[in-house]
């Protein structure tokens, strides 16, 4: 287990484990500790656990500005320390009470951050101006009281509120250790926290709940009956959600029926199908005419081919923006894998644009005529991160070869695949039959090259042209899901892997940039600091401390 402060948010934050990371969130006056026993269940069934005391609680700082405990602030340092936790992939996110308002404004306005939610005895927060003023009124009265009569009266208060009346029946050890943790939180903090993140001040969410990715689970128990109607309203909106009543349990079932409560989360975060990211809010990066190139913030871009009327053929002008598109991915850091498709839902990419096609080449607005699209393909290939086309209909032509080309290829069930060259007059005679080649066999290419026939998604996938095949409506979320995938493991050894791949295929120039590569690792070492710093110091380089391994 390891304890550190994160840098942007100086949170107490507890990692233990490996595996998929699960980001819990406790409650008002709760601490990282109240999950112990979640976070251990959640260790045996495989994932990697990050607790935190949430600011102004146990360990975390305690500024005195309510503002600071903004529930949309708060939820930005929760992002902020993800990244720096779990780097560009997204996290499960288990939140109670006032943890899950934290827990949904973090899914909401961080998606990429969030790969599923666990809400118990949510809220999303309250809309009627009286009903507001009525909650930020009583907030304000136990504030003062946390401030007056200090930490020990405040709880002796906040214990004996009907929601908590359920606790009485807990083991007196359980009950001293709640009240322990919870006595030790500071008044101050608490009082601002109630000031800045309470339900009479907190925006609320109900209008944003459509917009929600993140497959959720909300869990309620039976005997708190405004917290359970609170579950329902929002498992209404929040489409394909799950909503599951504890029963003989109230506001805490984490704490009333732990068992159950234990079982629902692991059961939900045990299901792959559960991780499927409906869709990203992606981000524009730049305007182009031909293409659009996007982020999904969490370290994942998409460049999609925009010209639906010509079923995504590409004219110059189109090779030209996804060249500097490509460009720019390379030298963006957070970028880990890019997502190639083609816009709407008939065509990935149906080749070059057939009226544009001169003597020598495709002619574009400035009359020189280029092949400029093998350069994108060596771009392709070039990139030192995984690029995987999402086929979302027709492959066909150079197209095909733009699939061919990609690291991964993910395709819709209707998606035809195939070349038209020797039809229309073309051919292309280097990746385009090497590449194609490898991947399907000499027979197989040839066949497709000769004949010019359509090949269905499922004969792509039985000739190994493709990796897999989904319905339509889930090739982003699977995009994603193999994306998620690529981007937990190691970087180095992913470029490493591409390099050498290409090197098979690529020949010298392939060989040139996994040594190219192999540069970069030795310039990161102390033995190359040594000749650089010798020079510049004008003294012999001492090589001789470094050693020559077997
Ligand atoms: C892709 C395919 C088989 C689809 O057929 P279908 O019947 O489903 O659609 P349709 O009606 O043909 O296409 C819809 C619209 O898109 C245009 C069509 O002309 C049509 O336009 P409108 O009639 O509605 O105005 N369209 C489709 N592909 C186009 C293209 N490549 N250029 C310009 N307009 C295109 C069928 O459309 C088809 O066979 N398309 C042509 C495929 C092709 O031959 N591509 C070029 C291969 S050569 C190449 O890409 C290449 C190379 O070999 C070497 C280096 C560089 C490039």
């Amino acid at each position: 287990m390891t304890r550190h402060s994160v840098h942007d948010s100086h949170l107490e934050v507890r990692v233990a484990g490996s595996g998929p990371p699960v980001l819990l969130l406790h409650g008002f006056t709760g601490r990282a500790a109240d999950w112990t026993s979640l976070a251990a269940a959640l260790r045996r069934a495989g994932h990697r656990t990050i607790s935190v005391d949430l600011l102004g609680h146990g360990r975390s700082p305690a500024p005195l500005d309510p503002g600071r405990y903004a529930i949309d602030r708060q939820a930005a340092d929760l992002a902020a320390l993800l990244r720096d936790v779990v780097g560009p992939s997204s996290a499960d996110v288990v939140g109670y009470s006032m943890g899950a308002r934290i827990a949904l404004r973090l899914a909401l306005d961080h998606p990429g951050a969030v790969r599923r939610l666990v809400l118990e005895s949510p809220s999303s927060g309250i809309v009627d101006p009286t009903e507001r003023a009525v909650r930020q009124a009583a907030d304000e009265r136990l504030a003062t009281l946390l401030e007056r009569d200090g930490i020990e009266a405040f709880v002796r208060v906040w214990e004996a509120q009907p929601i908590f009346a359920r606790q009485a029946a807990l083991r007196p050890t359980v009950r001293a250790r709640l009240r322990t943790r919870r006595v030790a939180n500071r008044p101050a903090a608490l009082a601002a926290s109630l000031r800045g993140a309470g339900q009479g001040v907190a925006p609320p969410a109900q209008a944003r709940l459509g917009s929600l990715r993140a497959p959720t689970l909300l869990i309620a128990g039976a005997l708190d009956l405004v917290g359970r109607g609170r579950a329902e309203a929002m498992a209404a909106d929040i489409a394909g959600s799950r909503l599951e009543i504890v029963a003989d349990a109230s506001h805490a079932p984490h704490l009333e029926r732990p068992a159950a409560f234990r079982r629902l989360v692991t059961t939900f975060l045990a299901d792959p199908l559960k991780g499927a990211i409906m869709s990203f809010a992606w981000t524009p990066v730049l305007d182009y005419t031909d293409i659009r190139y996007e982020h999904s913030g969490s370290g994942i871009a998409r460049i999609t081919i925009n010209r639906p009327e010509v079923l995504n053929a590409f004219r110059p002008e189109t090779v030209t923006e996804l060249i500097d598109a490509f460009r720019r991915v390379r030298d963006d850091a957070s970028i880990g894998v890019v997502l190639f498709t083609g816009a709407g839902d008939r065509a990935f990419c149906s080749g070059g644009d057939q009226r544009y096609k001169g003597q020598g080449g495709y002619v574009g607005a400035d009359g020189v005529a280029r092949l400029n699209v093998l350069d994108l393909q060596r771009q392709i290939r070039s990139l030192p991160i995984p690029v995987i086309a999402l086929v979302n209909g027709y492959a066909i032509g150079g197209g095909n070869v733009l699939q061919v080309v990609c690291d991964l290829t993910i395709a819709a069930e209707h998606a035809l695949f195939g070349q038209t060259g020797p039809r229309v007059g073309s051919f292309d005679a280097g990746f385009g039959v090497s590449l194609l080649a490898r991947s399907v066999g000499q027979k197989r290419a040839r066949e497709i090259w000769y004949l010019c026939r359509q090949y269905s998604a499922a004969q792509a996938y039985d000739m190994g042209l493709v990796n897999a095949v989904v319905p339509l409506a889930e090739l982003e979320a699977e995009g994603i899901r193999w994306a998620d995938e690529i981007l937990a493991k190691s970087p180095t050894a992913i470029r490493f892997l591409k390099r050498a791949f290409n090197a098979d295929g690529d020949g010298l120039a392939g060989l040139q940039e996994l040594a190219g590569d192999a540069t970069m690792l030795y310039y990161s070492t102390e033995e190359a600091h040594e000749g650089s710093q010798a020079f510049l110091e004008k003294r012999a380089p001492d090589y001789r401390r470094f050693p020559r391994r077997p």
